[in-house]
């Protein structure tokens, strides 16, 4: 197969879940970690980034972008995105679920981290947490949807570690759906072999919040 690339910065951000996507789909792939504004100005010159945006994924000739789109494509080259036209919506139901909790971890390369922390404690772990147990409560298999892993389960498990990374694992304590499906998920033999590979990025950093902001330049 082509080399199946995926250009973004050396962190996670918007980028991990394409990771975990690739991942779970046993897609091997490579990547270009963004690190000086010249890098990001030539993709844009080569018209590659038809949002002026990354991440970019590179694959099967296409040059994808929006992480919805990237993401869905490889589920479904994968066999992650369901059975039928009601599965695949609610996957995508829980894929955007699992993404508006996230995206308030994410807002931490651009406000104040402990702010940002401070309100997902508050507000997101009890919003989002009982809907996620009782989902999966509700559905019985130890997936989101139908009886097999798909992109709604790498997604969660994506917010889940952020979640106990930041809070800690007491955090699940009351959600026991939520905690038999976290220890389900990292010990699947491809999630189990990213989380523990190289291509498994840290927690933000100083160093690529100021990379990000150096390559975006962003004033913000
Ligand atoms: N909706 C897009 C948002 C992508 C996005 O905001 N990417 C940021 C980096 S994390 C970016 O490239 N920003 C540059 C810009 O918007 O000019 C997606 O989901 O991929």
């Amino acid at each position: 197969m082509a080399t199946v690339r995926l250009t973004y910065f050396d962190g996670r951000g918007l980028g991990e879940i394409v990771r975990f996507i690739l991942a779970a789909c046993g897609i091997e792939f490579t990547e270009t970690l963004l690190q000086e504004r010249q890098e990001y100005e030539k993709l844009l010159e080569d018209g590659k980034l038809e949002f002026y945006q990354v991440p970019l994924l590179e694959i099967d000739g296409l040059e994808l972008v929006q992480t919805g789109a990237i993401v869905r494509y490889v589920a479904r080259k994968g066999g992650l995105y369901g059975h039928s036209n009601a599965e695949q919506s609610k996957i995508d139901m829980f894929y955007e679920g699992t993404r508006d909790f996230f995206d308030s971890f994410h807002l931490m390369v651009f406000q104040d981290p402990k702010e940002v922390l401070a309100k997902a404690k508050a507000k997101g772990l009890p919003r989002y947490l009982p809907v996620f147990d009782q989902a999966l409560k509700k559905n019985g298999t130890g997936f989101l949807v139908g009886d097999s892993m798909s992109l709604a389960d790498v997604s969660l498990i994506e917010l889940l570690l952020i979640v106990t990374e930041y809070f800690g694992e007491e955090t699940l304590s009351d959600y026991p759906s939520l905690k038999a499906f976290k220890s389900m998920m990292v010990s699947q033999e491809r999630i189990a072999a990213f989380l523990k590979g190289p291509q498994r990025k840290g927690a933000n950093t100083d160093a690529y919040v100021a990379t990000c902001r150096t390559v975006l330049k962003l004033d913000i």
